[in-house]
């Protein structure tokens, strides 16, 4: 009778055994086939730098956020993983007999109806918060960049505070603009309450800079369809910027570099312009790389192909 019993017994705790050891690879090929550092892992692919107040912002409410949904996880797990071990099955146990069964308690109904509504009003009241804070916009911006986008690329203007567009020695408006050939360098200067016009001459586009953990559709239409947006410089930098709404063959190809800089090197690099410079010329007076480090060309040409 006892060998009866006993092989059984030896059997589940070898299935454990597997079973944490499934559980372990399983945690553990996620971060290995990633193939990123510890540091990386703790980031979930998150951008380090954050160059902009919204920015930081935003990571605090993402981190508290996860912070929350882990505390959660674990007491569920805990609760789960204690269930199944506290009440699993004996095999010496009567097969017709269940555990003690709870049934119409209210306490523990009203418990978990009302902490699931609690956490929401939590998570909601912070994320409004947060969304105040970033789609805030001041009476008067201290800079103005307009965005046109286009199939497939992108036109900046440079404006003054009130996103009226300067006028350059050939009377002509100062922009920049990226073709098959040239990927566009927008220059912006490090400070606050700096303004994007967005506009979009086709279809839908999105403007998005991935460092600044901020996007906003690029709507075609009306002066109504305008978006804006405000931000907050804290850093100086090279940042990518590409296109986030699908938009037809050359989406992909549709990336821009944005330069942050002192207000200083940017009044130098907009009098550059203003007095004829190119956008590398400029570039270089302020002793910045002229061309864009973050993002190649590509060939956009549909006839480039040769059969062999
Ligand atoms: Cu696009």
């Amino acid at each position: 009778m006892r060998q009866v019993v006993g092989k059984p017994f030896r059997e589940s705790r070898g299935r454990a055994r597997r079973a944490i050891g499934l559980a372990g690879i399983a945690v553990l090929l996620p971060v290995v086939l990633a193939g990123c550092s510890l540091e990386d892992a703790f980031y979930l692919g998150w951008p380090r730098t954050k160059p902009t107040e919204q920015s930081e912002l935003m990571m605090d409410l993402w981190i508290g956020a996860t912070v929350a949904a882990l505390a959660v996880g674990v007491i569920v797990w805990g609760l789960t993983f204690w269930c199944v071990t506290a009440y699993k099955k004996r095999a010496d146990a009567d097969p017709e007999e269940l555990p003690r069964q709870t049934k119409y308690n209210l306490p523990a109904e009203l418990t978990f109806t009302g902490l699931p509504f609690i956490m929401i009003f939590v998570l909601f009241y912070f994320t409004v918060v947060v969304q105040d804070d970033v789609t805030e916009m001041s009476d008067e911006p201290t800079n103005c960049t307009q965005v046109t986008a286009f199939k497939w690329n992108w036109q900046f203007t440079y404006s003054d505070a009130d996103c009226e567009p300067l006028e350059g020695a050939d009377g002509e408006a100062v922009t920049e603009t990226g073709t098959s050939d040239y990927i566009p360098v927008i220059v912006v200067p490090q400070q606050e309450d700096v303004r994007f016009e967005l506009r979009s001459e086709d279809v839908i586009h999105s403007f998005w800079v991935p460092d600044m953990l901020f996007k906003r559709d690029v709507i075609p239409g009306s002066e109504a369809q305008t978006q804006r947006f405000e931000v907050d410089f804290t850093e100086t930098g090279t940042f990518i910027g590409r296109c986030a709404e699908l938009c037809g063959a050359y989406h992909a190809f549709m990336n821009f570099e944005m330069r942050v800089v002192s207000p200083d090197d940017y009044q130098t690099f907009v009098d550059a312009r203003v007095d004829g410079a190119t956008t590398p010329e400029a570039l270089e007076a302020i002793g910045q790389e002229p061309y864009a480090t973050t993002s190649n060309t590509f060939n956009t040409d549909p006839n480039s192909g040769e059969a062999s």
